[in-house]
């Protein structure tokens, strides 16, 4: 390989007879285009039904569905009814989860797929009763990496990160936190027997986005969870023009 950076068309032009991968980086430019072009849509239609949409992106494991159904009841005593877009390989299981909180839960299978894209937000909307919610959450598929690529429409994109992840993740999965509006730091109960470097931890995050909130939280003890609830609230006055 030559000195210097390597550019796309530099990229294409060495490759010979290998102009095979040139049609596929092509194609993956296509495909981002055409899911951004839907995402925005998606968001035209949230804003018109005053609707807040989340994104909640994570490791599987980190604790996305667990915040969800802590959430879920605190938010609808402070007036706030929520909808879930369950995104997961192959199974239901979260979407039952989620169904026993009294919300109102769509299962999408990407059937191995790595991340939800636009497309498949779009069609599960549909089955969504927009006119009675205010905030639409989508729970990605657990995954650092693809989801971090694909806007779904949404108003603000969550990234949770637990405390038993190890200190590096920000550092390995920097497109994650770049794309967030908000780090949930969850299981801060098991802080103290997680090794985790707290200070270096949100020292990273902040070198990766600067200003990035960083709200940490336990769903099992209940620790943080008003400040969570609070700054939804906040940030859905502020992204939601509501009606004069
Ligand atoms: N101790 C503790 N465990 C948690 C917490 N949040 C989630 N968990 C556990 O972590 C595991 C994965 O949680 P889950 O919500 O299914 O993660 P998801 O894959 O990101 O949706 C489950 O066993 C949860 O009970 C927390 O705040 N504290
Ligand atoms: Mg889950």
């Amino acid at each position: 390989m030559g000195a210097g950076l390597r550019t796309r068309s530099d990229w294409a032009a060495g490759l010979g007879s290998r102009g095979d991968v040139a049609v596929e980086v092509e194609l993956v430019e296509n495909v981002l285009k055409s899911n951004d072009l839907l995402a925005h849509q998606i968001r035209r239609r949230l804003q018109e039904k005053q609707v807040m949409g989340i994104n909640l992106i994570s490791s599987p494991g980190a604790g996305k569905t667990t915040l969800l159904e802590a959430s879920l009841p605190l938010l609808a005593r402070r007036g706030l009814r929520s909808a879930v877009i369950e995104g997961d390989l192959f199974t239901t299981l979260d979407a039952e989860r989620i169904g026993k909180t009294g919300t109102a839960a769509v299962q999408l299978n990407t059937r191995g797929a790595c991340h939800l894209d636009a497309g498949m937000v779009a069609a599960a909307l549909d089955k969504v009763a927009l006119d009675e919610i205010s905030i639409l959450w989508v729970e990605n598929v657990g995954n650092l990496v693809c989801p971090a690529s694909y806007d779904l429409g949404e108003t603000l994109t969550v990234v949770v990160l637990s405390t038993v992840e190890g200190n590096d993740k920000p550092l390995k999965y920097p497109p994650a936190f770049l794309r967030a509006g908000v780090c949930v730091l969850t299981k801060m109960d098991l802080l103290p027997y997680s090794g985790l470097d707290l200070e270096r931890l949100l020292a990273d995050i902040a070198r990766i986005h600067p200003g990035l909130p960083v709200i940490p939280v336990s769903a099992r003890t209940g620790e943080g969870m008003e400040a969570w609830v609070n700054f939804l609230l906040e940030r859905r006055t502020a992204s939601v023009k509501l009606p004069a």
